[in-house]
């Protein structure tokens, strides 16, 4: 079992497509673990985002991702940060695969709805990031054996 990250930046806030991204998660089985709405801020985004931090947009990235609250998800689930990459789709908007996320309803590179953790090791930092031991829940899946069997 995985668990990874995954916000719901401003553009997915302010579009509405809150519910419709969460129940995408759901009903592809993973198991929502943590959830809460957070404000991001300078600090946190220049450790999220660390690797973009010498690029000439990297302010215009923060700003955007304080137009609102986020929502901050914790899934789990067997292979969870793969799954939920492949869900997200590529990062721009109008090249991602329809089906996707991104390729469903984005047309941008900068407000694409949502953020995936990208490897096993920064879901861990990620999780971390957002979340205390408490606000993670440890609970059974009562689906799972028809989830995986
Ligand atoms: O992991 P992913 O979100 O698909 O892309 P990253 O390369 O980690 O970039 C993080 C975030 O930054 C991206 O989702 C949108 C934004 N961004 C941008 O606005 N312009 C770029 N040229 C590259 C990234
Ligand atoms: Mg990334």
């Amino acid at each position: 079992m995985q668990k990874t990250l995954v916000i719901l930046k401003p553009s997915a806030i302010q579009r509405g497509l809150v519910g419709e991204v969460i129940s995408r998660f759901e009903k592809k089985g993973l198991q929502l673990i943590g959830m809460k709405m957070i404000y991001l801020t300078d600090e946190i985004l220049e450790e999220h985002y660390a690797h973009l931090k010498d690029k000439p947009f990297f302010q215009r990235i923060k700003e955007s991702m304080k137009v609102s609250p986020v929502i901050v998800l914790a899934l789990k689930g067997v292979d969870a940060v793969e799954v939920v990459r492949k869900m997200a789709g590529i990062t721009n908007g109008r090249e991602a695969q329809p089906g996707t996320i991104r390729g469903d309803y984005s047309m941008s590179v900068q407000e694409n709805i949502v953020h995936a953790s990208d490897s096993p090791e920064t879901a861990q930092t990620e999780l971390e990031r957002f979340f205390s031991t408490t606000e993670l829940f440890n609970y059974p899946q009562l689906m799972h054996p028809n989830i995986y069997a």
